[in-house]
């Protein structure tokens, strides 16, 4: 029998709670398959619940040991208690005290939901509904309690003792080999955001001065011998800090800052009052086993986190629908922060590629949601690159339509108007909305439609009036379920550049909507007319991609080849190489499937050309500009009956054709560009590693003599993770001499350090060729692989799902195989890992009828499989619908 779907919880349906707790009183007594937990709470029926409203708290998987009401243990007639729900029939009086006592075992605990163990150390993660497997409580973000935590555990085995808020007292139990610590959060907060956590852990400690002078003491819990990793974080850290008060005017507000790095986690991070939690690969780095991307990441999150403190946690959401309202606006905080700490350009384009790559796909497939959904079968699955990512993006439009003096002065009421609150995007955009007195109806569309809207730009020049005409139309494609798109209001920055690449000073065109460079586009269809344009311009639209929307401009190759040389905005030059790239890109692939061969265009090359020997940009950006689009962008862009091979082959076809005419300046620049001396993060040193690891990538499809020597050369000499593990994705995906030697080199040299072990698993499963399944079979019964750590899991299996196009979708179906039977196996253990495996699946309808067919077999598989967790089972409902 197929597991029931969860019945759906939706927006329209919000009431308030019925009752408040007031405080939380916790006595946690840790061992490791039996905890015990006592929790008092104290309970007021809110004003307007009638007397006697049955009381009905959330419980998930909870054993309770027993219950006391006002120090009274009631009958049985008055209460129900379920593993998933406690009810109390008719509560005695307004206010009143409720013990639970709940029976834990943490080392049973593999959904990594609640409290559990990861290497030993028991940690906590309730959000979204976590903490209802702690204790039966009103799990819900608008129902704020102070929380006091008395952790005990055993002397030894447990050391450090971590709850949120401020350290109250601590000290031995006896003489008994344990000891307890009493933490106190003065700030009320929703049951998402508690955590504890204890442990043989080591400290890294730093200290931070706030703008009014509180000392803030800040440190980063790690297992032993992995504090020298810690250096780069805490500087993150710091930073954060330091930012979030002269850019934000927002100050830490506790005694203390905690960070604790675990090993087995499902997401990156949580944000949890005082006590973050991480993912290991988002706090240790060292230049030996992290990249320049693994630092850049770990900046952001730190950041992100942290930023959390006022943007979530001190305001945090009324119901999980506002998931954005933390998560879209955090995510342009840290977004923000990232672009001072380095280029912005650089951090603009890196931060599309991935709306791009990950929103966009999204948007346009059977899972496609609003920013702010309207309905969820299970909220784990709405942490989503839309809700994240598109939501980052409508606060990034709001403060481009209202100004940037506008856009702070909304922010500031919103920090005095919310504080304390649990709120909704109505009343953020109301802040807004006064500051800048001006309606934002229309703008909130952005929060209700799913979809990406395509805009279609066309112009006109009239030599005779010497007007300059552009006509422009939007549209939002069909999504599932939802009619009638309306019109959104889409800021589009844009410049009219004339032949010497100058923009040209156009004044406001008649009747139209403009502020200063951003035309505002908010109906079906507009004609903006500029007038006194002496010769033909050339358009340059969605300048720093001001709107997450697909623009389908009728540029000519020519104004692409122009605008990629001149265009003074560094986005769109960048964009128009990539359009170029992508032209030949759909061409060649088309070619290759009828079986024609086809060469790349001349312009294409020459572009290229360009790029390379333009000294006015930095490394950075050019090293940007020569990542050809990925195998996934191009299958998005062909957007139906796609055929992987025929894709990778033009995509081959390209590069080589470029290698072939630029070698040599590849070969010169892999030299120049490395960075020598000590290794260092900072934005510069690694854009140049880009740069020459960017050239590599050419010289090893290029017919220069010696170039795979070159590529093993450059393995056996880096000096860091960033160059090393370049060196060898082109040795294992080009299939270089020395493959095998170089992953046992790998293998050798990192075998004790888990993070850069992932790195080895993903280049393998990532790798083209027909013999990479087999490979990733075998490596699923490696002694290091481990189903239990989702970034071990990750790094195989989603990578290989959405990371190796041509042999996922193998035409002989054994990949989507592959896939759907180590979902189910996960899906036993850990259903947020699963179910989010399962989301590679989500754009089977765009690939050619004999793969989508087997893509839908492996999905039928999986949806017939008894007892599929809430979370496989809503996602492969969807996937199917
Ligand atoms: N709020 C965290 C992300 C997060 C979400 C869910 C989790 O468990 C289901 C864990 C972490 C953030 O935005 O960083
Ligand atoms: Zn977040």
């Amino acid at each position: 029998m197929r597991s029931e779907t969860a019945p759906a919880i939706r927006l329209e349906d919000y009431q308030p709670p019925a009752y408040r707790i007031g405080t939380v009183d916790l006595r946690v007594e840790l061992a490791p398959s039996e905890t015990i937990v006592r929790a008092v709470l104290s309970i007021t029926r809110q004003d307007g619940t009638h007397p006697g409203t049955p009381l009905e708290l959330d419980g998930d998987d909870l054993a309770l040991v027993s219950l006391t009401i006002d120090g009274r243990v009631p009958g049985q007639d008055e209460f129900n208690a379920a593993p998933d729900r406690l009810e109390l029939f008719t509560p005695p009086a307004e206010s009143f005290e409720l013990e639970l006592v709940t029976r834990l075992d943490p080392d049973a605990n593999t959904k990594l939901m609640g409290l559990y163990r990861s290497s030993g150390t028991y940690c906590t993660q309730c959000e979204a509904e976590g903490f209802r497997r702690i204790t039966y409580f009103l799990d819900r973000p608008d129902v704020l309690s102070v929380y006091t935590t008395r952790l005990e555990a055993e002397k030894d085995a447990c050391p450090v003792l971590l709850a949120n808020g401020n350290l109250i007292e601590e000290g031995p139990l006896g003489d008994s080999g344990r000891h307890f610590a009493v933490w106190h959060d003065p700030h009320p907060k929703p049951a998402y955001l508690f955590a504890l956590v204890a442990g043989d852990l080591a400290r890294v400690p730093a200290r931070f001065s706030t703008q009014s002078g509180n000392e803030i003491a800040l440190n980063i819990y790690v297992e032993h011998g992995k504090e020298d990793r810690c250096a780069w974080a805490m500087d993150s850290l710091i930073r954060s800090m330091r930012w979030d008060e002269e850019v934000f005017g927002l100050e830490y507000d506790l005694d203390v800052f905690n960070i604790v790095a675990v090993s087995d986690f499902n997401m990156g991070a949580m944000e949890n009052k005082g006590l973050n939690i991480f993912n290991d690969k988002y706090v240790l780095a060292d230049p030996e086993t992290a990249t320049d991307q693994d630092f850049a990441n770990i900046e952001a999150v730190i950041a992100h986190e942290y930023f959390h403190n006022w943007t979530g946690n001190r305001i945090t959401c009324r119901d999980w629908f506002q998931l954005c309202l933390k998560e879209g606006l955090t995510v342009f905080r840290d977004q923000e922060f990232s672009s001072d700490m380095r280029s912005r350009a650089v951090k603009r384009i890196a931060d599309v590629r991935l709306l791009k790559s990950h929103q966009f796909p999204e948007d346009a497939g059977p899972l496609a949601h609003p920013v702010r959904p309207r309905t969820y079968h299970e909220i784990n699955n709405f942490y989503t690159a839309t809700v994240y990512e598109k939501g980052a993006e409508v606060v990034r439009m709001l403060k481009t339509l209202i100004g940037d003096d506008a856009f702070k002065a909304g922010l500031d009421l919103y920090f005095e108007r919310h504080d304390g609150d649990a709120t909704t995007i109505e009343a953020f955009l109301a802040c807004f909305s006064e500051a800048a007195s001006t309606n934002l109806d229309q703008f909130s569309r952005w929060y209700e439609q799913a979809g990406t809207p395509v805009v279609t730009a066309e112009t006109d020049y009239d030599e005779g009036s010497k007007t300059f005409t552009v006509s422009l139309s939007q549209e939002i494609p069909p999504v599932p379920g939802q009619k009638n798109s309306k019109p959104a209001v889409i800021p589009l920055r844009f410049g009219l550049i004339g032949a010497n690449g100058n923009d040209l000073d156009t004044g406001a065109p008649e009747g139209t909507r403009l502020q200063g460079d951003v035309l505002i586009l908010n109906k079906a269809h507009q004609k903006i007319t500029f007038d006194n344009i002496e010769s033909r311009p050339v358009l340059s639209l969605l300048r720093g991609f001001s709107a997450p929307v697909r623009l389908n401009q009728s540029l000519s190759q020519d104004e692409l080849v122009f605008l990629a040389a001149k265009d003074s905005d560094p986005f769109n030059r960048w964009q128009a190489v990539q359009t170029l790239l992508m032209k030949d890109l759909v061409r060649l692939t088309g070619e290759t499937r009828q079986g024609n061969r086809a060469a790349p265009s001349s312009d294409t090359i020459a572009v290229i050309g360009n790029v390379l020997t333009d000294a006015s940009l930095d490394e950075a950006l050019r090293a940007q500009a020569l990542v050809l689009p990925s195998e996934a962008d191009i299958a998005q862009e062909i957007g139906k009956n796609v055929d992987p091979d025929a894709v990778y082959e033009a995509r081959q076809q390209l590069r080589k054709a470029i290698a072939g005419a630029h070698g040599a300046e590849f070969q010169s620049i892999a030299k120049s560009a490395m960075p020598n001396g000590p290794f260092s993060p900072d934005a510069a040193s690694a854009g140049k590693r880009a740069l020459a690891n960017r050239a590599l990538s050419f010289v090893a499809v290029s017919e220069l003599a010696g170039a795979a020597e070159t590529i093993w050369e450059r393995f056996a000499a880096a000096y860091n993770m960033t160059d090393r593990i370049s060196a060898l994705t082109l040795l294992v995906h080009d299939h270089l001499a020395k493959e095998e030697e170089a992953l046992a080199t790998y293998l050798k040299r990192h075998e004790s350090n888990s993070l850069a072990m992932d790195k080895w698993f993903m280049t393998q499963a990532t790798a083209p060729g027909a013999e990479t399944l087999a490979k990733v079979r075998a490596l699923k019964t490696h002694p290091l692989y481990d189903a239990g750590n989702p970034n071990r899991v990750r790094s195989l299996l989603q990578s290989f799902a959405t990371g190796n196009p041509t042999q996922f979708a193998r035409g002989d179906g054994a990949g989507f195989e592959l896939v759907a039977e180590s979902v189910l196996e996960i899906d036993r253990r850990n259903p947020q890992v699963a179910s989010r495996l399962l989301t590679s699946f989500r754009s089977w309808r765009a690939l050619d009828p004999q793969r989508s067919a087997l893509a839908e077999t492996a999905l039928l598989r999986v949806s017939s499989f008894e007892n599929l967790s809430r979370d496989s089972r809503d996602i492969v409902d969807r996937t199917l619908q």
